[in-house]
């Protein structure tokens, strides 16, 4: 244990501009100890990254165990135009300086990065596997995976991904200027969210993707599956089973955070939290009694 939990209320907002304000630079000491962190989507090498955020959001942590899951590196883009900028070797040092203070850190490659799936090892400095089974600190295990290997759409007709990843491009680009020209500031990507919660074949599309990852969970003796691609952060809790998405760090800007008693935070880097998870309860003394009774 590294430090105690604190209140939804107690604790400090992960603020990007506070946290500057307060000069977290990249030697600033880790502040909020956490068991574990989670993140995905980060498309490094993609134009739309918010990488400064996530820069910030990882001093900002200190977690027991780190979880990249998948596309952290957008293979695809740097394979057409290679852009690399200051900012990923500071997310480097980073994840560096986190492994020296003692931090697990767990790759679970996605479709961007799929060349690391040829390197599938436990190298000591990281872990790389396809998926991994985390247990939290109440005792539940958590499938961790990418999820695309659950993308009926990626699986089946790869051309059409392709196609959507440009369409998805264009969309982000286009939010970005029309918001640029209204002058607002807040929720960059608010509209790219709105036509993608609005394009009935996509909603079906994501709500059989969430089933399928529930089902895989279930399989491997899991109670929830803790996933990224689809860029929708989201906790859900179904059928005593519980879906975790990540999000991303190009539209939403989120992580997954679990604390020391396995309860889970989905935060957004302006400090929003989008949806919480409790631990599970440990029993009561009253329901220990009970159980005597039941089993007498
Ligand atoms: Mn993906």
């Amino acid at each position: 244990m590294k430090g105690s939990r604190l209140t939804t209320h107690q604790r400090p907002h992960v603020d990007p501009q506070s946290l500057a304000k307060h000069g977290m630079a990249k030697d600033t000491p880790c502040r909020e100890p956490i068991r574990s962190l989670f993140i995905s989507d980060v498309h490094l090498g993609s134009k739309h990254t918010q990488a400064k955020a996530l820069l910030k959001l990882l001093n900002h942590y200190e977690p027991e165990q780190l979880y990249i899951v998948g596309d952290f590196i957008d293979g695809w883009k740097l394979k057409r135009r290679w852009r690399w900028n200051p900012t990923y070797d500071r997310i480097f040092h980073r994840l560096m300086d986190l492994r020296r203070c003692g931090t697990k850190i767990r790759y679970a490659p996605g479709n961007h990065d799929e060349f690391l799936r040829n390197f599938l090892a436990d190298y000591g400095l990281i872990e790389l596997e396809q998926e991994f089974v985390h247990e939290a600190a109440d005792g539940r295990r958590y499938l961790v995976t990418h999820g695309d290997k659950f993308d009926k759409v990626e699986q089946s007709m790869p051309w059409l991904s392709l196609i959507g990843t440009y369409a998805y491009d264009v969309l982000l680009s286009t939010n970005y200027w029309l918001n640029w020209a209204r002058g607002k500031k807040h929720n960059r990507y608010a509209f790219c969210n709105l036509i993608k919660r609005n394009i009935k074949g996509l909603v079906k599309h994501i709500s059989d993707f969430e089933s399928q990852l529930m089902e895989a969970a279930a399989e491997q003796d899991c109670f929830g599956i803790i996933c990224g691609h689809i860029h929708s952060p989201r906790i859900m809790h179904l059928d005593n089973l519980a879906y975790l998405n990540t999000g991303d760090w190009v539209e939403n800007c989120t992580a997954l955070v679990e604390f020391e008693d396995g309860s889970f935070e989905l935060n957004r880097a302006d400090g929003r939290i989008l949806a919480t998870l409790k631990s599970r309860q440990p029993a009561t003394e009253l329901d220990e009694s009970m159980a005597g009774v039941l089993i007498a």
